[in-house]
């Protein structure tokens, strides 16, 4: 299987549950900007406060903030890693490839996790994270729509895309990953 890995979806669509899954299975590391991000909110740190902010009105946190947490945990890995809610536009694209290509460690997998809008959103509202309100899902939604959607065809255009359907249970899901990841 191959082990330098971006999985790319809505909001809610099973990114992170996944991508842990893929990550303790294949001993690849998992880099979820989210959790970074919210790792640093917890911390109460000067970047953590202002993504906070950013997060839960459901827009994206600066380009430069998160490039910079992903660019310290990537120079670190040597057994392969996992992308999972970044790139999350097309400069975060721009500014990934280049970091990418100076470290000689390009993208070989983009996994899209394909999932209607209610399901979606049901998730959320179960989940019940401080960002998973009615309002701020309709924006995140949007936000994707606008400004993450636009990768889908980047990355089908380079060659590299492969979708599944991101309905169903856990396991399911996982199964098919799998199968497309072969
Ligand atoms: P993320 O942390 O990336 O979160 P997400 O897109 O909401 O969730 P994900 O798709 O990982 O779904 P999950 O597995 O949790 O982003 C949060 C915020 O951080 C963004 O809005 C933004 O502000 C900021 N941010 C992150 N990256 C950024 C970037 N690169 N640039 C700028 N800003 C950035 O699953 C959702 C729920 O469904 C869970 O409760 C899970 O248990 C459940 N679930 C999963 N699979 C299921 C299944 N098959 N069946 C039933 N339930 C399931």
């Amino acid at each position: 299987m191959k082990n330098r890995l971006l999985f790319l979806g809505p909001p809610g669509a099973g990114k992170g549950t996944q991508a842990s899954l893929i990550c303790k299975e294949k001993g690849l590391l998992h880099l979820s900007t989210g959790d970074l991000l919210r790792e640093e909110v917890s911390l109460g740190t000067q970047l953590g406060k202002e993504a906070e902010l950013i997060m839960n009105k459901g827009e994206l946190v600066s380009d430069q903030i998160v490039l910079s947490i992903v660019e310290k945990k990537l120079s670190k890995s040597s057994q392969g890693w996992l992308l999972d809610g970044f790139p999350r536009n097309l400069m975060q694209v721009e500014l990934l490839e280049k970091l990418l290509k100076d470290i000689h460690q390009p993208i070989q997998t983009v996994l899209l996790i394909e999932i209607d809008d209610e399901t979606l959103t049901h998730r959320m509202l179960s989940r019940g994270r401080k960002d998973d309100k009615e309002d701020v899902i309709r924006n995140r939604l949007k936000v994707y729509r606008d400004k993450t959607s636009p990768l889908v065809n980047h990355y089908m255009d380079l060659g590299i895309l492969k979708s599944i359907n991101g309905c169903g249970n856990i396991e399911d899901v996982n199964n098919r990953i799998k199968e497309a990841l072969n």
